[in-house]
């Protein structure tokens, strides 16, 4: 693995900018807060749909859960699954984004105009990712992993999370820059939740600061997670978790995060209107 021979230099310096909301679609019959509603391409179709019209940037079309102790999904299955939902959501000029781990899907989902590839396994799942990264020069989001959901949270033992968490994302950057991808098409993820305690992933969001000085794009995804559950009555939905997730993104924002990846559109839009507004108040003194 590369590590310390490759410069891994900023792409950027830190700014507030407001942060590109990502819609999460998962055509998946088992995510945790969404599985099965979007099954059907149809119904995903207008789902993508609707969040593009609610200010959704990106839509995060995903076929394989990830939630902790989900099974992993046949590549091919999972293409039958994404393929018709990112070519119709391309044809309707919507951005996407693709959610996987498979090389085979992301050189699918690429071809069929996606913009992004996002890996949650930052290319440690599949040995061919970061080749098919490099050669359709597809943006690449590398989110933090140690191992696949049947066993990630076996692997959440950290001496120092920020730290490690830190290097081990720029360890996956180095190994990008060896494969000769673009630094201005790599995105990174602190990964909530995987191989992650509701404290550790809540020590990274308030080291936002520190892994910014990765000097990279950086995406959150805190939506509806588990970790939220504890601050919501206990038999409160999936969805009562937005108004945490909404509050997640604007504080995001303020450290000078890229991107937030959310199911509820709306609820976030408002919070990242507040958040540019109290800036905007900010900027006029
Ligand atoms: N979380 C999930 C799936 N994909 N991708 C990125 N980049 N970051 C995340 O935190 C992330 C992800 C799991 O959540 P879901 O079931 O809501 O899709």
């Amino acid at each position: 693995m590369a590590k310390s021979v490759v410069s891994i230099r900023p792409q950027r310096s830190v700014g507030l900018q407001r942060p590109l909301v990502l819609g999460i679609l998962n055509v998946t019959p088992d995510s945790f807060s969404d599985g099965g509603r979007w099954e059907d391409a149809a119904a995903a179709i207008a789902q993508g749909e609707l969040m593009a019209k609610q200010g959704a940037d990106l839509i995060d079309v995903g076929g394989e859960s990830t939630r902790p102790g989900a099974e992993r999904v046949a590549a091919r299955d999972e293409q039958r699954r994404v393929l018709p939902v990112v070519e119709a959501l391309v044809d309707r000029g919507i951005r996407v984004s693709i959610d996987t781990m498979n090389s085979s899907t992301a050189r699918a989902a690429a071809r069929a105009g996606a913009e992004y590839v996002n890996d949650v396994s930052g290319g440690l799942a599949d040995p061919e990712m970061f080749r098919v990264v490099a050669e359709t020069g597809v943006k690449y989001i590398a989110m933090h992993w140690r191992g696949h959901s049947d066993t990630m949270q076996d692997n959440a033992h950290y001496d120092d999370v920020v730290s490690e968490v830190r290097q081990e994302l720029k360890d996956r950057i180095a190994e990008l820059l060896v494969w000769g991808v673009d630094p201005e098409n790599i995105v990174i993820d602190p990964g909530l939740g995987f191989a992650k305690t509701a404290e550790h992933n809540w020590k990274l969001l308030a080291a936002l600061p520190r892994l910014n000085t990765i000097g990279y794009p950086i995406l959150i995804g805190a939506s509806r997670k588990r970790f939220l559950a504890g601050l919501v009555e206990d038999s409160a939905t999936p969805e009562a978790r937005d108004a945490p997730t909404a509050l997640i993104s604007a504080m995001a924002a303020q450290a000078g995060v890229w991107g937030v990846r959310v199911h509820d559109i709306p609820s976030t839009m408002r919070a990242l209107d507040v958040w540019s507004a109290w800036n905007a108040g900010a900027e006029r003194g």
